[in-house]
């Protein structure tokens, strides 16, 4: 253990009743739920950036963190690696997720920036074999650098375009050296500011090659982890192009990419992007394009993408819910895509933070498969779509029926169908005996 964490014990499973803060009252991963373990359920992993690059600033003040290896160089990403796998090990969480830019400093070429890279790479190999602690997913920063400010993939320049490739490349090496279980792209800048400087059309058709050339890549090197786009509507950019799942999807099939790409979904940006978590995930299940998820929550009030720990259980029980439904995460998982509040300054703070968030997944997951369990909230579900089973329904359906001989029959038959109850508040009363 490095001095960063001194004093704090791995944190442990003791049930609902422990009023220990430091222990685990729902997360226990060897529960077995719905037939499988826990922690093989949930995935969890813990985001570099948040914990350990994050300094806790905001728009009218800078650094409140205290962070030994801030300002440094080599050495200090070194110091950082250790206490991150130190806060993994604590959690006893299965992975973590990192950019490029939250584990090295940036070099004065791209050759030294991937070099450096390439150094962090060997030290998180070592310690990855020491813990058994996983990488959910690598991604590149192509955000934060100003020559990122005009987009990566969607920048007017070819030349930040090219750049932005290398990027991308040395990551999805380091990924896959590293045995990354995903890729992830966040176009934190595939955007605009003003439509008045910007050709819309141009630039998706740059951020589709850029996507397809991320899919050639993986192939080529023979990286068996999913590549997954996580969409997001606005912040930074104003108008992000990849808005949100069902936006993703569409742009994914117009260039003919929806087979290779999934979504990592987050649940701020869903709100931002005016929808419900458990929307945007039912959604990209209903276009078999449900990848990983980055938990956290929004402050409702703010209108910003405030990346909190999240502590709202029934949202996470829905989301959970449409994720048991559609057969679980495969190399997906869950990422506390989540940073304290900036006077939260304290090492301990990082394990309060996630030990919350671990605690409310867990009860969520709980609660979802409670709902699978006892069936009733299925069965009605079904029960309100029963009518398509009919003969005529299927075939209406399928495809094997005209305007013209529908309207025929509803002449013929005189049809004059009665509405029924939604019974919205009879399903939430129901929902609510298992959150
Ligand atoms: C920012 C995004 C980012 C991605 C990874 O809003 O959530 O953190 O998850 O680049
Ligand atoms: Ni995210
Ligand atoms: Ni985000």
């Amino acid at each position: 253990m490095s001095d960063f964490f001194k004093g704090l014990d791995k944190v442990r499973y003791e049930g609902p009743d422990s009023t220990n803060p430091l222990a685990f009252r729902h997360y226990d991963p060897d529960a077995i739920v719905l037939g499988k373990r826990m922690d093989d359920h949930l995935r969890f992993a813990v985001a570099y950036w948040h914990s350990f690059a994050w300094e806790g600033g905001d728009p009218f003040g800078g650094r409140t963190f205290e962070r030994p290896w801030f300002d440094g160089g080599m050495d200090a990403a070194r110091q950082k690696a250790d206490a991150a796998f130190d806060l993994f090990t604590l959690l006893g969480v299965p992975y973590f997720c990192f950019h490029d830019a939250d584990v090295r400093p940036e070099g004065e070429s791209y050759a030294e920036s991937t070099r450096r890279l390439g150094a962090l790479a060997d030290i998180f190999e070592t310690k990855m074999a020491e813990t058994g602690v996983k990488l959910l997913w690598g991604t590149a920063n192509l955000f934060s650098n100003r020559r990122f400010m005009a987009g990566a993939a969607t920048n007017p320049d070819p030349e930040i375009f090219a750049y932005a490739a290398a990027t991308i490349k040395a990551n999805m090496d380091v990924t896959h050296r590293l045995g990354g279980e995903n890729y992830v792209l966040w176009g934190g800048r595939e955007g605009y500011e003003t439509l008045l400087n910007t050709n819309l059309g141009q630039e998706m058709d740059q951020m589709a090659r850029m996507l397809a050339m991320v899919i050639d890549y993986k192939h080529k090197i023979g990286f068996k982890g999913t590549i997954l786009v996580e969409p997001k509507p606005q912040e930074p950019t104003k108008h992000q192009y990849d808005y949100d799942v069902a936006t993703v999807y569409g742009f994914l099939k117009k260039y003919g990419l929806e087979q290779e790409v999934k979504v990592n979904i987050e649940v701020g940006h869903a709100i931002l992007a005016g929808h419900t978590f458990e929307h945007e995930v039912a959604m990209a299940a209903a276009h078999g394009i449900l990848g990983s998820i980055d938990m956290n929550r929004n402050d409702m009030q703010s209108g910003w993408d405030t990346d909190q720990f999240p502590n709202n259980a029934p949202e996470v029980a829905l989301a959970y819910y449409h994720i048991l439904k559609a057969g679980g995460f495969t190399t997906g998982g869950t990422n506390f895509d989540a940073k304290l509040r900036r006077q939260s300054i304290d090492p301990e703070d990082l394990l309060h933070g996630h030990i919350g968030g671990m605690d409310i997944c867990a009860r969520g997951l709980k609660a979802a498969a409670a709902i699978i369990e006892d069936g009733t909230y299925e069965r009605l579900l079904a029960e309100r779509y029963a009518g398509w089973d009919g003969a005529e329904a299927q075939a209406m359906l399928r495809g094997e029926r005209t305007l013209e001989e529908i309207a025929a029959r509803v002449e013929r038959e005189a049809l004059d169908p009665q509405p029924r109850s939604g019974r919205q508040e009879y399903l939430e009363n129901l929902i609510n005996r298992f959150v």
